[in-house]
């Protein structure tokens, strides 16, 4: 199957700012005995000035990246647990919900690590979810999940079995979903008129400051700022009333969108916009640097790998992120530089790892056959991770993370 063009929201001004190499799905974990025809496909950014867009140049059809065996389970962070558990305390805190007939919706709701804390309630919920595997573990928490993409066609099913919903959440899914017109078209859709829409991705200024290009990979078709939600947004009549900064996977921001009549503006919204125009996130030419950083980090990621192995490091890998896909296979780590990577997500273990093919172990084998360095493929829970392996760095074992900068975690 061949790739789409990714939708354009102003025209054709899409200019390419940086080409990250042929590379596998992001989550396309193999079986060992499965690795022939693996599908790659050419993973290029673009920058659009007018709508300040930066964004895939092509993406593989999204039935290849969510389909029933998709991989990633959302609650294999405890963190992320306790993030979901506040966002629902916050939303229910916040007054947005009608009492009379309150209606909660979450595109792509994954294991319903945030639906639940409604479900709990009896507060009326719904998740639109694609993957049947983690629409099954969902349900097993009593979250009622529409398994299907979230679209014109859905939000209207929604609205038409259920009414209108006072709040549409959204966490780590909007950036993927590629038919962002239809997509807003659709929230406003199901929004009621006094309704909110909060969703959280990572932040594009934090992904050009840190140079984490592993953001960057076939499910996120889009990497979002404050002021390209503003322009994607505002044809639906929906505007930026909050944003807040979020440490959230490295880095991340919540966007919270109502209709002007309804709410107003939060201070920080302005304050945003005006810090990503300082940092020149509106322009071409910042991506060009920031494409030389990313090259510079993958340099000496396998520079450094290299250097230890020659040494005869024992070296590991933690956590068998869809991010860390890319800086394998764009920094070209595999096997010959790194023994395993360990990882708690039950249908990784016993794979390899996508185009590198480096095999997933479970995390005990991280405490039973101990490497001398492991690389932090999940750094965006470095916290959790290392404050649960402590006894890796008394022994001796050294943590290496290439963002901000390659380097070990001393
Ligand atoms: O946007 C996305 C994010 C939210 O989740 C998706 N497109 C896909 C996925 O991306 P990712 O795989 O890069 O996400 P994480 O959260 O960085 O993945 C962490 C990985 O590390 C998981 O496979 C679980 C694993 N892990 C572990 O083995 N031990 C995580 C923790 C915290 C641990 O203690």
């Amino acid at each position: 199957m061949s790739t789409q063009p990714t939708c354009r929201l102003s025209g054709n001004n899409l200019s390419l700012v940086l080409d990250l190499g042929m590379q596998p799905l992001g989550n396309g974990f193999l079986d060992p005995d499965s690795t022939d025809n693996e599908y790659f496909f050419p993973l290029q950014c673009g920058f659009d000035e007018e709508s300040r867009l930066f964004q895939l140049m092509e993406q593989p059809d999204p039935r290849m990246m969510f389909h029933d065996d998709y991989a990633f389970l959302s609650s294999t962070s405890q963190h992320m647990q306790r993030h979901f558990a506040d966002l629902a305390e916050t939303v229910l805190r916040a007054g947005y919900l009608d009492s009379q007939a309150p209606f909660v919706v979450e595109l792509g709701s994954n294991d319903g690590i945030y639906l639940r804390h409604f479900a709990e309630r009896g507060i009326p919920h719904l998740g639109v979810e694609p993957a049947g595997g983690v629409a099954d573990v969902a349900e097993s928490q009593g979250v009622a999940v529409l398994r299907d993409f979230f679209n014109l066609a859905t939000a209207q099913q929604v609205r038409d079995q259920h009414g209108a919903a006072d709040v549409i959440s959204a966490a780590n899914v909007m950036c993927h979903i590629p038919n962002i017109r239809e997509m807003a078209d659709a929230i406003s859709l199901l929004l009621k008129p006094g309704g909110v829409l909060i969703f959280e991705d990572p932040y594009l200024g934090d992904v050009v400051q840190k140079a984490s290009y592993d953001q960057i990979y076939d499910e996120h078709v889009f990497l979002f700022s404050a002021m390209s939600v503003a322009e994607i947004f505002k044809p639906v009549g929906l505007e930026l009333i909050n944003v807040e900064h979020l440490p959230t996977h490295g880095g991340s921001m919540r966007y919270t969108l109502g209709r002007p009549a309804k709410h107003s503006v939060a201070d920080s919204v302005p304050t945003t916009i005006a810090r990503e125009e300082e940092q020149g996130l509106n322009r071409t030419e910042t991506y060009s640097g920031f494409a030389l950083r990313v090259q510079q980090s993958a340099r000496d990621l396998h520079e450094l790998l290299h250097a230890l192995r020659s040494e005869g490091r024992a070296i590991a890998a933690y956590g068998a992120t869809s991010k860390s896909t890319t800086v394998y296979n764009y920094s070209e780590v595999s096997s010959d530089l790194i023994d395993y990577i360990c990882d708690n997500t039950p249908t990784k273990i016993g794979k390899l790892s996508p185009g590198v093919h480096i095999p997933i172990v479970p995390e005990a084998d991280f405490v039973e056959n101990a490497p001398d360095v492991a690389f932090l493929g999940a750094w965006n829970h470095e916290p959790e991770i290392r404050s649960r392996n402590q006894w890796f760095e008394e022994s001796g074992g050294r943590w290496i993370s290439h963002v901000p900068k390659v380097r070990f975690l001393d």
